[in-house]
């Protein structure tokens, strides 16, 4: 469905996904809606609470409140992830949008994953300046406000917001400002270390086939360190990540008629070195039953619910994943602590099954 945002530039569209436009929309932000049916969701938290460790997905986290503390998160001193990449990105965009934009022959669509907040593309835009901006992103409630602020901001870039689980839809919809273009891919805030390794490997390539043959991909991924200071990064001493993890269990109770306790649950931050992460939880204080999506689950006294992992990547641990989804490197931009980089990825020009066909 596409929603119009508010305002006097929306467009007035309404109509079924997918869609063929006839007309280009280029004067005012659009907000493209593909959220999954809540159907999908009781099933999602259906699956990963009948896993052990139990686990849910940790898109999940991200409703307007947990989108909000997310937010906050950042704002944190013991988190520095978004601070130092967003200074690293105002500090270099000129090189990297160079980069990105090298050889694609026009100017092209740029298009950002998980894109939040919008607050750290305003310099890609600035220096790439790209035909369209497209933002993915799982909540509408923030989606829609951004987007309609950083339209203002660049007012002769057209911007297109989808709403979406990025990792799982099978194309971009079809819209004019998609058509006939190079696509680069923007991919900050180390968000593929939210997948497992596996996951991640196929999200790699998922982006690869989303952009298409030739494309580019400009990805932020945060790298191990002490384990002291990535516990106090997703703990932090104001208690902002604990009550993320508990929003979770709200949104649970509010969405899935849950019955949780949130006093029967504690927040843990734990570093797996072994699997190079932290381990998001909430541990149970008791044995206890819980009523969920028309079912009832047993929590064990100091069984985990994981929340969340954050796997951390070497800079040569990513290539090598990258690598199998078939990205080579082009590059990578690092903070002055070298704790995380932004790393230049390329397509070639034919995918792989295309030269396999041809061969
Ligand atoms: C979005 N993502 C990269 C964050 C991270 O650092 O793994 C999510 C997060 N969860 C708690 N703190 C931060």
């Amino acid at each position: 469905m596409i929603v119009p945002l508010e305002g006097p530039t929306a467009p007035a569209q309404s109509t079924e996904w997918p869609v063929q436009f006839e007309v280009p929309q280029l004067d005012g932000p659009e907000l493209v809606d593909l959220l999954p049916a809540m159907a999908d969701m009781e099933r999602l938290v259906i699956e990963g609470l009948s896993r052990h460790p139990r686990q849910l997905p940790a898109w999940f986290l991200y409703d307007a409140e947990g989108s909000q503390l997310f937010e906050r998160i950042g704002e944190q001193p013991e988190y520095s992830l978004t601070r130092n990449e967003t200074k690293l990105l105002a500090e270099r965009a000129g090189e990297m949008a160079q980069a990105l934009g090298q050889g694609l022959g026009q100017q092209p669509v740029l298009v950002e994953f998980g894109a939040g907040n919008l607050r750290k593309v305003g310099p890609l835009l600035e220096t790439l300046r790209p035909a369209a901006y497209v933002a993915l992103d799982i909540s509408a409630d923030h989606l829609a406000p951004a987007c309609r602020a950083l339209q203002e901001r660049h007012p002769a870039i057209p911007v297109l917001g989808i709403c979406c689980d990025y990792a799982n839809i099978d194309q971009l919809p079809p819209h004019p400002l998609l058509e006939g273009r190079p696509r680069v891919g923007f991919y900050p805030g180390s968000s593929l270390g939210n997948f497992d390794p596996t996951e991640a490997r196929g999200l790699l390539a998922h982006f690869a086939q989303l952009l298409g043959p030739g494309s580019r991909l400009l990805i932020g991924i945060d790298q191990p360190r002490e384990a002291a200071r990535l516990e106090a990064a997703y703990d932090d001493a104001a208690g902002v990540s604990a009550a993320f993890a508990f929003n979770l269990l709200h949104r649970l109770n509010r969405e899935l008629a849950g019955n949780f306790d949130p006093a029967a649950f504690r927040y843990q931050a734990h570093w797996e070195a072994a699997a190079s992460r932290i381990a998001m939880a909430l541990v149970s204080r008791r044995d206890q039953m819980v009523d969920l999506a028309g079912q009832r689950w047993s929590f064990r006294a100091g069984e985990p619910l994981i929340t969340e992992y954050s796997v951390k990547y070497t800079p040569e641990a990513f290539l090598a994943l990258a690598a199998e989804a078939g990205w080579c490197s082009l590059g990578r931009w690092s903070d002055a602590a070298d704790e995380l980089s932004l790393h230049l990825l390329a397509q070639p020009e034919l995918s792989r099954s295309q030269a396999d066909l041809r061969a």
